[in-house]
């Protein structure tokens, strides 16, 4: 059972003796079981790559690209930090 699959699940429960015979609950029990989510789902990118374009000089606050990401967890779990781990530079030559 997946909170992104399922969130509630619902039952109904009819209680019965072990008697013989047997004798059963006239009414049902209804049982709702809210699921509880886990930070089970890491994000994703919705592009495997991105390419943009910089045109020299630039200014301040410029935007030159936008990188998405979406985890389906909920709450806290879901909210994303974005790291630069790398930079590589290519320099055309002349
Ligand atoms: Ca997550
Ligand atoms: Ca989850």
């Amino acid at each position: 059972m997946d909170y992104e699959e399922i969130k509630v699940f619902k039952f109904k429960v009819r209680v019965s003796d072990r008697g013989n015979p047997s004798l059963s609950s006239d009414l049902l029990a209804r049982v709702t079981i809210n699921v509880q989510d886990e930070n089970d789902s890491p994000p994703a990118f919705e592009e495997k790559s991105y390419n943009a374009m910089l045109l020299l000089p630039t200014y301040r606050d410029v935007l030159v690209t936008q990188i998405n990401a979406t985890d389906p967890d909920k709450g806290v779990k879901n909210q994303l930090k974005y790291v630069f781990l790398c930079l590589k530079i290519d320099v055309a030559v002349s």
